[in-house]
């Protein structure tokens, strides 16, 4: 059942894709099925419901946390002691792979929810033994409690332990708050195997196999690429194009990645002091005596100089607790050979090392190791463009310095939206492309915007003109990664403006007069969008018989094209708007399950997705002129009659033989007279049982009122999603 999705890389539906590819109750089938406890509005969140984390983040001791954390680094255990005294790398390590498995195509993954704590991702061999270097961080996490998550504190500790092998950094923000259950709406991918299962690599130019969206990893179960090559194999220029591939859509260039992953195994070590038969089940399946951890080792001592981690062993340079230049020395002055490490894992070894280029044995100072390369660490030499870089940044360390620093912080902080959702005490000065800034707007009073909303209603524009305007800014907004939303009105620039969904030629219309009616009065044109779609709510909610008052809060500042990374938007383009009743193409997955991942990336629940889509259809929102779900004889005002159609047994609906399964025709059941033209997103709030049953609430009599009200409030919620300033 596999083949139904591969080779379809449309991307933007991750979310739903979640549903057809492997769950945790697929891989451990024993695991305790905690959902049946968050069922019915129960929540798997110990924290008061008024719990704000950005409140206590703000209590928080930070000086003194750091502290703990410098005094940790080097405080051995027992029951996992350090190599060469000094937990940094390991730490580092954990926080990388918490922020990398961040993905551009729908935003998801990245360290912002502490995920790593829950399974998969605890339990991905990539991720083998971190679960040590979390409960390392235990007492440190139970002494600050609510005023540090483990989000923030695992990538924290990954910039401190930088910090402490004398690394640069560039800067640290916290704002993650945790969650306390795995994420559901996130695709892993389909495969029934993992890596170290012998599951095929994504990439395969032979077989003409891209990778898949909007996945950012070479096979189930790894953060990135393989470090033994594609497939296991040691085919060094064949990693490097899966590296790029694959650090691309993890938003780092070629510069970036060579800093990155130089900068990164400039510290540590890898694990594989023997075979690998010895170690057990990851922390999901192990046993509950085990409290958590996996990877349980029978080789001699099971840790320490015993450690069997990845599978490859050694370390990249001879000082790997200490900030130098010795990786790139080492991997471009020696010459290497293709090895087999204790586990049986391919490594590269330098030919003719000399002593004094080896590297100290992580637990006994008096030996000494030859170093080791991976596959992919050989791609930044043999790869022309990587190899440029490389050397460029051997001849300027300053370069390199700086170059690691800026892209840490960006793998850190890549899914954490603006700037405003920055916290603490070490908060770069400087704006960053990749932050897509948005300037400060002017705060117009409520006279201003009264007179305005006036203007706007009286300007000739339609509602249904107004509102799609408002939509196509505000709902480009995720949740996933914080990107996109109304502020900044990047809708009236690339590639936005362009996109077919937000129909470009009225769209330019729509903009141009809100600008022109604007004049030079102290309001954004962010804000003016907003309001025109705000204003034309209101008007239609009256215009139905109910007078509610829509809010708005101006105060969005206008970006322009400079503070703008147009390719960087590309992704968040809708290639299907259920909202809009728009589909550019047809999906690998039915495009009902697309609605729900645009639902779902717009932090939107069940009866804010249902009202949205119902009164958008009788405002004529849908993109195109298409007449799809307008079951209404009075469009324009906010009423109820998309459910009360919908519903209404006089109707019988068929597909129109034309379209394949998208476009159904309701036609009188009497008469044969067609009354009505559908999508599958409008027909599936009839059809699905649940859909069903909260369509009936709104077609309800009685609860005409309430689905104004219902309206408004998710309106009013996408439209200021991104309002990170406003409480
Ligand atoms: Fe790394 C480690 C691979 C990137 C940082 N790595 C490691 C290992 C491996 C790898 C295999 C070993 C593990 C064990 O323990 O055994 N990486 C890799 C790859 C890549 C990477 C393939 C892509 C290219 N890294 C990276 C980055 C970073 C890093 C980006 C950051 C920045 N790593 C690291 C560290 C370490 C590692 C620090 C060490 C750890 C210890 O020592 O414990």
């Amino acid at each position: 059942e596999t083949g139904k999705i591969e080779g379809c890389p449309l991307g933007h539906d991750g979310g739903v894709r979640a549903l057809l590819g492997r769950q945790n109750k697929d891989w451990w089938p024993d695991q305790l099925q905690l959902e049946i406890l968050t069922q019915g509005d129960r929540r798997a969140s110990p924290m008061d419901e008024d719990f704000d984390y950005v409140q206590a983040f703000k209590s928080l001791d930070y000086d003194a946390l750091k502290q703990d954390l410098h005094a940790l680094m080097t405080d051995s255990q027992p029951w996992w002691p350090a190599d060469y005294g000094h937990y940094g790398p390991f730490f580092i390590r954990m926080a990388w792979h918490s922020a990398g498995t961040y993905r551009t195509a729908d935003g998801r993954g990245g360290g912002g929810e502490g995920q790593q704590r829950f399974a998969p991702l605890n339990s991905w061999p990539d991720n083998a033994n971190l679960d040590k270097a979390r409960r390392l961080l235990w007492p440190i996490k139970q002494k600050y409690g609510n005023k540090i998550s483990w989000a923030d504190l695992m990538l924290l500790t990954g910039n401190v332990a930088i910090e402490s092998m004398g690394g640069p950094t560039f800067g640290f923000a916290g704002g993650r708050a945790d969650t306390y259950e795995p994420q559901r709406d996130i695709y892993w991918g389909t495969e029934d195997l993992w890596v170290n299962e012998g599951v095929p690599t994504r990439i395969d130019p032979e077989e003409g196999k891209a990778l898949e969206n909007p996945l950012a990893a070479i096979q189930m179960g790894l953060i990135y690429v393989n470090p033994e090559g594609p497939g296991g194999e040691p085919d060094i220029e064949g990693s490097a194009r899966d590296i790029r591939e694959t650090f691309a859509r993890m938003a780092m260039n070629d510069e970036e990645t060579v800093a990155l992953t130089a900068g990164g195994h400039t510290f540590g070590k890898c694990h594989g002091a023997g075979p690998a038969e010895k170690v057990g089940k990851e922390p999901e399946a192990s046993d509950i005596a085990a409290q958590g951890f996996g990877w349980h080792s029978e080789h001699e001592s099971g840790m320490g100089g015993h450690t069997i981690t990845s599978g490859l062993e050694g370390a990249w340079t001879n000082t790997p607790i200490s900030w130098d230049m010795n990786y790139f020395r080492l991997l471009l002055d020696y010459d290497y050979e293709l090895v087999t490490s204790p586990a049986g894992a391919k490594q590269w070894q330098p030919i003719d090392q000399k002593e004094e280029d080896m590297a100290p044995d992580a637990h006994d100072p008096s030996k000494l190791r030859p170093t080791m390369m991976t596959t992919a660490d050989l791609a930044m030499k043999v790869d022309p463009e990587y190899r440029k870089i490389s050397e460029r940044f051997r001849d300027n360390p300053d370069q390199f310095a700086d170059a690691f620093a800026r892209a840490w912080f960006k793998l850190l902080h890549r899914d954490m939206g603006p700037k405003v959702r920055y916290l603490g005490p070490e908060v770069p000065e400087e704006d960053l492309i990749w932050q897509d800034p948005v300037p400060a707007g002017p705060t117009p009073d409520a006279g201003l915007v009264s007179e305005m909303k006036s203007a706007i209603l009286e300007s000739g524009l339609t509602t249904s003109e107004l509102v799609k305007a408002a939509w196509a800014s505000a709902s480009t907004y995720r949740v996933s990664d914080h990107r996109g939303g109304a502020n900044g009105a990047r809708v009236r620039l690339a590639p936005q403006k362009d996109w077919p969904v937000n129909d470009p030629d009225e769209l330019s219309k729509v903009l141009a007069k809100l600008e022109d009616i604007r004049g030079d009065k102290d309001i954004s044109v962010a804000d003016m969008i907003v309001l025109g779609g705000t204003a034309a709510v209101e008007k239609a909610a009256k215009d139905a018989g109910f007078a509610v008052e829509v809010p708005f809060s101006p105060g969005r500042g206008d970006a322009t094209d400079e503070m703008t990374d147009a390719e960087s938007f590309e992704p968040l383009e809708p290639k299907a708007d259920a909202f809009r009743n728009y589909l550019l193409t047809k999906h690998s997955v039915p495009t009902e399950q697309l609605m729900l991942d645009r639902a779902s990336l717009l932090g939107l629940s069940i009866p804010e997705m249902t009202a949205l889509v119902g009164g958008l259809r009788v405002l004529g929102a849908n993109a195109g002129g298409s007449d799809q779900g307008i079951f209404t004889d009075r469009p324009g005002q906010l009423t109820t009659d998309f459910f009360v159609n919908l519903l209404d047994m006089r109707t019988a609906w068929k597909v129109v033989d034309t379209s394949g399964d998208e476009e159904f025709v309701g036609e009188d059941r009497v008469t044969g007279e067609e009354l009505w033209r559908a999508s599958r997103t409008d027909l599936v709030f009839g059809s699905n049982s649940q859909l069903r049953a909260v369509s009936e609430v709104y077609a309800e009599r009685g609860n005409e009122e309430k689905f104004v009200r219902d309206f408004v409030k998710a309106w009013t919620k996408v439209m200021n999603a991104d309002r990170f300033d406003l409480d």
